[in-house]
């Protein structure tokens, strides 16, 4: 036993110090100290040792391990620096090449569009507001002053999560919330994504985005509302630019308008851009419906006031000269990079 012992002990040792591989060197442990390795078939041999002489040589065979395992894992450390070090000597690197150029993002057309507009805004003294994308009816419709029946639920047909329950079609909701606080007097923008049951085309996205404006106090009139509007588009598209006021109708103002703004392309002569008609829509509002206003518990006899609204990517296309709407959300980096 103990000449067995002696032989297995040189020749581990022996095959430990010629590994050349991590893995070579595992073979040898799994030869003597695995499952069926040597060492261990001479531990099941212990039935033959005189029980008396059991424990010593019990001990003996433990030594040997103990032994093989220290060596075993020196050798593996050795290994592993060398490997380290061939790497290393391998993968030079030349600190005085030129850095290379840390790629960052760019702003979207549209969050480049929506800064401008709030800075002009908030620049004449307003508050950013926003509110929920999934909103009461109540909060949507009926406090605008669109009852369950009217017409303009059509054209604003929209998706409907349950009776009560819709993703907004504007944001003038958060303005109706706004409101109902009832804190006195009201500047306030209110930009964000609302939703339309419409079909995917050049100018249509079921998902789109709109930035919407309210004013009340005591004494404001649509003269305060042409002229704030007028200074957002000198502001917007240059100081040359003239505004014209059509009227139209919104359930939630009266009177109500759309404003065009003289072509920034050909200065209102006529081009393609404003299709030879010299002026360009692009906004809606008008004085607040003073049902409305009673809804939200604003006295109409106290206090008036003006709203509107715009289309972000309306702003953006025409900012940029895009002619389709679709490229705002495709991604496409090449498209993206140019703004
Ligand atoms: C528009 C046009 C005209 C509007 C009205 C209100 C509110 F909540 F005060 F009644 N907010 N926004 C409004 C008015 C929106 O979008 C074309």
């Amino acid at each position: 036993m103990k000449e067995k012992l002696e032989k297995i002990r040189e020749e581990a040792l022996a095959q430990i110090g010629a590994a050349q591989s991590l893995e070579a060197l595992n073979e040898v442990r799994v030869g003597y100290l695995g499952k069926k390795g040597a060492l261990t078939e001479l531990l099941k041999g212990m039935k033959s040792v005189a029980p008396e002489d059991r424990p010593k040589v019990g001990q003996m065979v433990n030594e040997v391990r103990v032994l093989l395992e220290n060596a075993l894992e020196e050798k593996k450390s050795a290994l592993e620096d060398a490997l380290l070090e061939a790497r290393l000597e391998e993968e030079v690197l030349d600190v005085t090449l030129p850095a290379r150029k840390n790629r960052v993002g760019h702003r979207h057309p549209n969050t480049i569009a929506l800064e401008e507009v709030e800075r002009i805004f908030v620049g004449m003294g307003y508050e950013v507001v926003e509110g929920p994308e999934v909103e009461k009816d109540y909060y949507n419709f009926e406090a605008l002053n669109i009852p369950k029946d009217h017409p303009a639920r059509d054209e604003q047909d929209t998706f409907y999560i349950n009776d009560e329950i819709v993703l907004r079609t504007q944001t003038s909701p958060v303005q109706v919330r706004t409101m109902e606080q009832g804190k006195l007097p009201i500047r306030m923008i209110a930009p964000g994504r609302v939703f339309r049951s419409d079909e995917v085309d050049a100018t249509h996205s079921p998902s789109f985005h709109q930035i919407e404006g309210l004013v009340i106090d005591k004494h404001i009139t649509f003269a305060d509302l042409k002229g704030t509007l007028a200074e957002f588009a000198r502001e917007l598209f240059g100081e040359e630019t003239k505004v014209k006021f059509r009227p139209h109708h919104f359930p939630f103002t009266e009177p109500s308008a759309e404003m065009d703004v003289s072509c920034f392309k050909c200065g209102g002569k006529g081009c393609r851009f404003c299709k030879g008609s010299g002026w360009i829509e692009i906004l809606g509002c008008g004085m607040v419906h003073p049902k409305v206003l009673k809804m939200c518990d604003i006295d109409p006899e106290e206090y008036s006031g003006f709203a509107f609204g715009v289309g972000l990517e309306r702003i953006a296309l025409l900012k940029y000269e895009i002619d389709d709407m679709r490229l705002l959300y495709e991604n496409d980096i090449r498209f993206l990079k140019q703004f």
